[in-house]
């Protein structure tokens, strides 16, 4: 294994860490031993040299004067924000003694591991952490906030996270970004549709609740009410079937279910459906006749349309698209939900599940965390949080910080700063950055496995996940081998994964040389699909067996109160969900939290763009700048980015309208669902 952390100067290959689906090659340029430019690896066939913004000025969150050196104890009330530096030692043994404490009144299952995706390593996030916490026999977390909804409408489909392989988007003729903001979210797939559209005349559309950064560089933005995907999807089959623009013999051959699809779908006539949508008719008979006629065209179906109550069947929807015009034998035809199905390694071998011991710990949903922590019975008592911002980014916040704020619930929490979730922890943990770790990378959008070996040194006494879990395994006397292996093992236990035939011949040492390995991807339907008939599954009986409708169907949003404004509060362009938030490069970068109105709805209250004004419904309340205009439809209200809301004088902690709901499907996220007031600040 090499590690360039005591190579002084020098330019060094790298991996972002960050939850995005680019995961781009980095080169990390070095002097005097710190960091001082970051670049995209020119060579790596996606990156290709290009980078956000975000990342080239990520030296500035490296070494920001308030990132955490030593570990912390809490001296003040929780929330306050006091800590005094303790040692590693008295940190772990503090820890440890409270866990062995509770394990022996409470059991096991009083403590409860809250994580997410902070850092996408396979062993950061998913690895030493999980075999730990398996041995423990804690209770387990239900990791939903994210694509939940989405996978699992889209598996109901097509088998799992299969699309097409993103570098042969090349191809298409026609984009829909759908329900994504691709320019902020996903930079090299708009790149790449940029440039068909300079060589070949590729048309982009973009379907969405907002014109932002993304629809506004489209050639056609469509505008739509939130959560009416779904009908869309519906009203676009009606036409397809109508004007016999599908492709019968593929009908034939590679789904099932085509018969009773074509009769379910006359009921969403362009009439019906332009006013579920808000989409015109004549615009939904243009849409539909430039995908009936397009090849290959390609549709990147977004998180935001699935963070809703119907967020499943709206992909699902969506997804059965591609098989109505036969897209997906068409070279660049199809689509991209998420691909992480062709990355899949050996979770088995790096998590451990065994360790277990076939104990039937309970099983949280984190979408519920303030419930859990208020409600549950018999009750959590510890939470060891890492990679995550929960008191930010978890739905109905303020629940969440109730939950958070109970004197009798011991609360660790590991992370490079002192964030908003920091603040009521027990002891606080600094975590190293990933340009400081080993780690290994699989891309949910691109299909190449990346190495990362650690560029600088650990920041003053901060430590990776996988170490601070060894040491909490020692300290309470799990001896088995498990938690002894080195980073280097894990990685090659994960990489041989028998049941993934795209890793076939993949090995570390090439890893290690190379740093980057494109997986042996075939076109998705030279075999079976991963269906329970083997076929694209316009008709799912499996979902009937779940009590879902089998042929998609469009249903409403949940009632959310009488408040006049659906509200969607949606990521933004410099920070990465709440990373950056609290780092002042990033907030002077990305200046201030808006609430983008229609004109119309402003008028009504007197609002003016640039006026204050109170955002509120019976969760919370956020105070904001509006911002006026037509982006949005009359009825909507849009915000974007995570703030912190740690700066004195502010009020934009947004989670605190939003609800903590289920979606119709893998337990996901709502966040997008809810409805809310405004008013002029006077
Ligand atoms: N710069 C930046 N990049 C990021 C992130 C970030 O915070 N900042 N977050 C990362 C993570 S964890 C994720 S999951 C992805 C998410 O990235 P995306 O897949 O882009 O998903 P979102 O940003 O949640 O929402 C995308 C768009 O959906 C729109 N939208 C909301 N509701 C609806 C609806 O009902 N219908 C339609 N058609 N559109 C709707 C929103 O206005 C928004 O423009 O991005 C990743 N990349
Ligand atoms: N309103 C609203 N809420 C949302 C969303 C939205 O669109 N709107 N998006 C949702 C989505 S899609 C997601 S994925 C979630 C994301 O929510 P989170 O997973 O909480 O993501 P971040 O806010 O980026 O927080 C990650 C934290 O991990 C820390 N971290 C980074 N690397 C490491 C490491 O190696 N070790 C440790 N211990 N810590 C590390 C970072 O410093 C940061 O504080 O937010 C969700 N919340
Ligand atoms: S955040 Fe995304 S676009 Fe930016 S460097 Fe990381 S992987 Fe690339
Ligand atoms: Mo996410």
């Amino acid at each position: 294994m090499t590690s360039y952390a005591d190579k002084k100067n020098g330019i060094f290959p790298s991996v972002c860490s960050l939850d995005c689906p680019d995961q781009c090659g980095l080169l990390v340029h070095k002097k005097d031993g710190k960091i001082i430019k970051v670049d995209g690896d020119p060579n790596h066939p996606v990156t290709r040299g290009n980078i956000c913004n975000k990342v080239r000025n990520i030296a500035h969150r490296l070494y920001d004067k308030n990132r955490l050196q030593y570990p912390l104890k809490r001296l003040g009330a929780k929330g306050e924000g006091k800590f005094v530096r303790i040692s590693w030692d008295e940190a772990i043994e503090t820890i440890t003694t409270h866990w062995k404490k509770l394990i022996e009144i409470d059991g096991p299952e009083s403590i409860l591991p809250y994580s997410f995706y902070g850092n996408m390593g396979n062993l950061s996030a998913e690895g030493m952490d999980r075999r730990f916490f398996h041995r423990l026999g804690a209770s387990q977390l239900d990791r939903t906030i994210c694509q939940m909804a989405g996978s699992t409408g889209y598996k109901y489909t097509m088998g799992g996270s299969f699309g097409i392989d993103p570098q042969d988007t090349i191809h298409a003729k026609l984009f829909i970004f759908w329900g994504i903001n691709a320019v902020s979210t996903n930079m090299h797939q708009w790149t790449i549709a940029q440039k068909a559209r300079k060589e070949h005349g590729a048309k982009i559309v973009v379907i969405d609740v907002h014109k932002n950064q993304t629809g506004k560089m489209a050639d056609w933005f469509i505008p739509v009410f939130p959560g009416s995907d779904g009908a869309l999807a519906l009203g676009i089959m009606h036409i397809l079937f109508a004007e016999m623009m599908v492709d019968e013999a593929f009908l034939q051959e590679y789904t099932i279910g085509h018969e009773e699809l074509r009769n379910h779908v006359i009921q969403y006539d362009p009439a019906t459906v332009s006013k579920m949508t808000g989409v015109s008719k004549e615009d939904l008979y243009k849409l539909a006749r430039l995908y009936g006629t397009t090849s290959p065209s390609f549709i990147r179906i977004g998180n935001g349309l699935q963070h809703h109550d119907n967020g499943g069947m709206n992909t699902r929807a969506i997804a059965c698209l591609p098989a109505l015009t036969g897209q997906w034998l068409i070279k660049g035809g199809g689509a991209i939900k998420s691909n992480s199905g062709y990355l899949s390694h050996n979770s088995r071998a790096l998590q451990r599940p065994d360790l277990l011991k076939n104990k039937n710990t309970r099983v949280i949903n984190m979408n519920l965390l303030g419930q859990a922590l208020l409600e549950l019975d018999p009750p959590i008592k510890s939470l060891y949080i890492y990679n995550s911002n929960p008191a930010i980014v978890a739905p109905n916040g303020n629940k969440v910080r109730k939950g958070l704020e109970r004197k009798d619930l011991f609360i660790v929490v590991h992370d490079l700063f002192l964030t908003e979730t920091a603040k009521y922890a027990d002891i606080v943990l600094p975590a190293t950055s990933s340009y400081e770790n080993t780690d290994f990378y699989t891309s949910y959008w691109h299909n190449h496995i990346q190495i990362q070996e650690p560029v600088i040194e650990p920041y003053f006494e901060s430590k990776s996940n996988t170490e601070v879990f060894r040491l909490l395994a020692k300290a309470m006397g799990f001896d088995d081998p498990a938690f002894s292996e080195t980073d280097e093992e894990l990685i090659k236990q994960a990489l041989h994964n028998p049941e993934n035939p795209y890793f076939d011949g993949i090995t570390f040492e090439e890893l290690a040389e190379k740093k980057y390995v494109k997986a042996n991807i075939k076109p998705l339907l030279s075999s079976k699909l991963k269906t329970p008939s083997g076929k694209i599954e316009l008709y799912s009986k499996k979902m009937m067996e779940a009590g879902l409708p089998p042929l998609p169907t469009y249903i409403p949003l949940a009632d959310d109160g009488d408040f006049p404004f659906l509200f969607v509060p949606a990521p933004t362009h410099n920070f990465l969900n709440s990373t950056f938030s609290n780092n002042e490069k990033h907030v002077s970068m990305e200046k201030e939290p808006k609430l983008h109105m229609n004109i119309a709805d402003a008028k009504e209250r007197n609002i003016e763009d640039g006026d204050v004004v109170r955002v509120w419904n019976d969760r919370g309340e956020c105070i904001l700048k509006a911002s006026v205009g037509k982006d949005v439809l009359p009825g909507v209200v849009v915000s974007q980015g995570l703030w912190s809301d740690g700066r004195p004088g502010t009020k934009q902690h947004l989670n605190a309208l939003t609800p903590d709901r289920l979606s119709d499907m893998g337990g996901g996220a709502t966040f997008f669902s809810g409805r809310v007031n405004v008013e002029k600040v006077k």
